[in-house]
């Protein structure tokens, strides 16, 4: 299960406090200041992996903190700084701080980015020797590391998005396109989680159908539109046995419209699906129907490999 929703609490290390203490040894009772500075708390950072798919391990994971720095200490001894905290998630994640609603994106796995700043180790007491006070009695605090709540959101990275209604035909070809074994069934919102499958380099995501009225919340919603946003190409499925293929188009375009305008201008193919199961005339009208939009229009069955290569070859050009 593609787990693409979590919240998580983070806290970096808080800073470890200056050390007030003062010289003492056989010579002498009464020493000078000798407290060390404390060391400063860990910083959280996040990092992309591709060893990580999904959000799942955060499921449980609620709260995750770095550890704070160690407190100075006698003998001008400096406490040790904590050790630095980096968190991998998939790439594509979205992290948004929800306070301030600062967005920060992870899309490689090169550079990490600081999320939560450890605190400051407090000086200790040597620190504040001066020539009118040669006893300092305080010595700083360690400062509090930062704590924060983040929505962290996962975008699938792929370049192709497979859309349209539910039972079209998208998650059959996902699964002959590509290396995936999505669930297939002849009813519609048998997909109910996006799949991802890589054709040649290419990865290609297979997205719950759409309904009219999805972005109100019909059938499965529309939320899941994220998943395509980031996509170089769409295929629109539309069974080639549909009897008004002009309004399944509109109707998945429509929704599209309510989440966000910019999808509509994005590369598309029409794919006409199972034409196995329709008559040639069927076919050739609805093709003809599909073709006044302005997009090329394919037919395909996945028993037809010819209609599979066509198809890809269609998408490696565009890509
Ligand atoms: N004859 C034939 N049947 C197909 C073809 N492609 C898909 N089907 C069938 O159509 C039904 C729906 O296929 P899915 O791939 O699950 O459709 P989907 O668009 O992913 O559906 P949702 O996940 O519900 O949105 C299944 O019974 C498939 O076996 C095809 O090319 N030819
Ligand atoms: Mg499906």
């Amino acid at each position: 299960m593609l787990v693409d929703n979590i919240n998580l609490h983070i806290k970096a290390g808080n800073g470890g406090n200056g050390a007030a203490t003062f010289l003492r040894n056989g010579q002498k009772a009464k020493g000078g200041p000798d407290g060390g500075n404390g060391g400063n708390g860990g910083n959280i950072y996040f990092q992309g992996s591709t060893n990580v798919n999904d959000l799942y391990e955060f499921r449980f994971k609620k709260k995750i903190t770095a550890e704070d720095g160690v407190p100075g200490k006698h003998k001008k001894l400096f406490g040790k700084n904590a050790p630095h905290l980096t968190i991998c998630v998939p790439l594509g994640t979205r992290i948004t701080e929800i306070s301030s609603g600062i967005v920060n994106e992870i899309t490689d796995i090169t550079t990490s980015v600081l999320i939560a700043k450890g605190g400051k180790g407090g000086r200790g007491n040597v620190e504040f020797k001066s020539s009118t006070n040669q006893t300092p009695l305080y010595a700083e605090k360690g400062t509090l590391g930062e704590e924060k709540k983040l929505l962290l959101e996962l975008r699938l990275i792929a370049d192709v998005g497979l859309i349209g209604l539910p039972n079209s035909g998208k998650s059959s070809l996902l699964s002959v396109l590509t290396n995936a074994t999505p669930k297939i069934g002849n009813y519609a919102f048998t997909t109910l989680e996006p799949n991802i499958g890589i054709m040649g380099k290419y990865p290609i995501a297979d997205i719950p159908g759409l309904i009219e009225g999805a972005s109100k919340g019909r059938g499965l919603g529309i939320e899941f539109l994220k998943h395509i946003e980031k996509t170089k190409v769409l295929v629109h499925c539309i069974d080639s046995a549909n009897e008004d293929v002009r309004k399944a188009y509109e109707t998945v375009r429509n929704e599209f419209r309510q989440y966000n305008i910019s999808l509509l201008d994005k590369p598309e193919i029409i794919l006409l699906t199972k034409t196995d199961f329709s008559d040639e005339k069927t076919i050739k009208n609805n093709i003809k129907i599909l073709k006044k939009k302005g997009k090329k229009v394919l037919p395909s069955s996945i028993y037809d490999q010819k209609s599979l290569d066509r198809l890809k070859t269609e998408l490696e050009v565009l890509l």
